[in-house]
């Protein structure tokens, strides 16, 4: 069983000693007054993220006996290109973002097609925690301590009709809010897409919230996705588009490198992405590297899904 199961090197996770480590990087990454100014910042502008109500609701420890990465790391480190390319360049960016009011467009192959606002889609009476091991791509990986819903719980809600195969997702593309988009390094707005019985795996979740709070810009506020198995460029963040295909639809980084980029992106070590290896990771706050488990260590959840397909021809 998933949760039960505890390695050794599960064992030696210290997440004071982790989060030391992290600042100590960060400080070598960018220099100590870059640092500080990091730090500065986003806390002058932000607004004050509000408490979710997700702590009498059911808790999933999915990142068996690993604590969350530090609160820091998790919202100072980020990928989220509308905002620049640079790690750091979120945190600092993304408080022109406005996430309220919010509302998603619900188009295709559903019964309900609309403009819903977020809150007629998210029931937020009924948040989870769920604590996932996130890996990106490029080899690095964290806990995240998500609050959310199933998005199978979103797609019942608009009603899946029989054609539907694929969900596709649209993040916002607002020049006004996101200055990365002055930068054409991709194809805008940024599109994800998961096969259904992926999308409808109780592991996909649609994140509102991170540490008990409001999810913060940076991490993709007011809602983005989270599976867990997958890379962490399928975790599309700031949906402002829902839409049921019949046809696979191509995601921005397929459209970008379709030879580094699959469909499918299933963290998988004995699949190299063509410039780098995918066997280990460092996970943040740590020194050294760990090795990489098939689907993120999330196997028994997902495995079926893919059985009989060649997984190196569908990365
Ligand atoms: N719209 C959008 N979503 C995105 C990205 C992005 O650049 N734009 N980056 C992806 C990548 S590569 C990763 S690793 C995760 C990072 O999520 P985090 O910053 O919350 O850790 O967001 C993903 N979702
Ligand atoms: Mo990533």
């Amino acid at each position: 069983m998933l949760i039960k199961r505890k390695e050794k090197w599960q064992e030696s996770e210290n997440s004071v000693t982790g989060e030391n480590a992290y600042l100590n990087r960060r400080n070598i990454l960018l220099g100590a007054a870059a640092a500080g100014a990091a730090t500065i910042i986003p806390s002058v502008l932000a607004q004050p993220q509000r408490k979710l109500n997700a702590l009498s609701a059911r808790k999933t420890d999915y990142s068996p006996g690993e604590s969350p990465s530090p609160e820091e790391a998790i919202t100072q480190y980020n990928n989220y290109y509308e905002f620049g390319t640079g790690k750091s360049d979120p945190a600092q960016n993304a408080w022109r973002l406005q996430p309220k009011p919010w509302s998603i467009q619900v188009d295709g192959l559903v019964d309900k097609p609309a403009t819903y606002g977020i809150e007629d889609l998210i029931d937020f009476n009924a948040l989870e925690e769920r604590i996932y091991r996130h890996r990106c791509v490029e080899a690095w990986s964290m806990v995240m301590p998500w609050i959310g819903v199933p998005l199978s719980s979103v797609l019942k809600k608009i009603g899946v009709q029989s054609g539907a195969k694929y969900v596709r997702f649209e993040t916002l593309a607002d020049k006004e809010q996101m200055p990365g988009l002055r930068w054409p390094v991709l194809d805008w707005p940024y599109t994800e897409a998961l096969r259904m019985d992926e999308a409808m795996n109780d592991l996909s979740f649609l994140v509102v919230g991170l540490y008990g709070k409001e999810l913060p810009n940076q991490n993709g506020a007011p809602v983005r996705l989270a599976v867990p198995w997958k890379y962490g460029f399928k975790h599309v963040k700031s949906i402002v588009r829902i839409s049921l295909t019949e046809e696979q639809p191509v995601t921005t980084w397929q459209a970008s490198a379709p030879r580094e980029y699959g469909f499918y992106s299933n963290v998988n070590p004995e699949v190299s992405h063509p410039r780098w290896s995918q066997a280990r990771e460092r996970r943040i706050g740590e020194f050294g590297r760990r090795p990489t488990e098939m689907f993120n260590g999330y196997g028994e959840l997902v495995a079926d899904m893919y059985a009989g397909m060649d997984l190196a021809r569908n990365f």
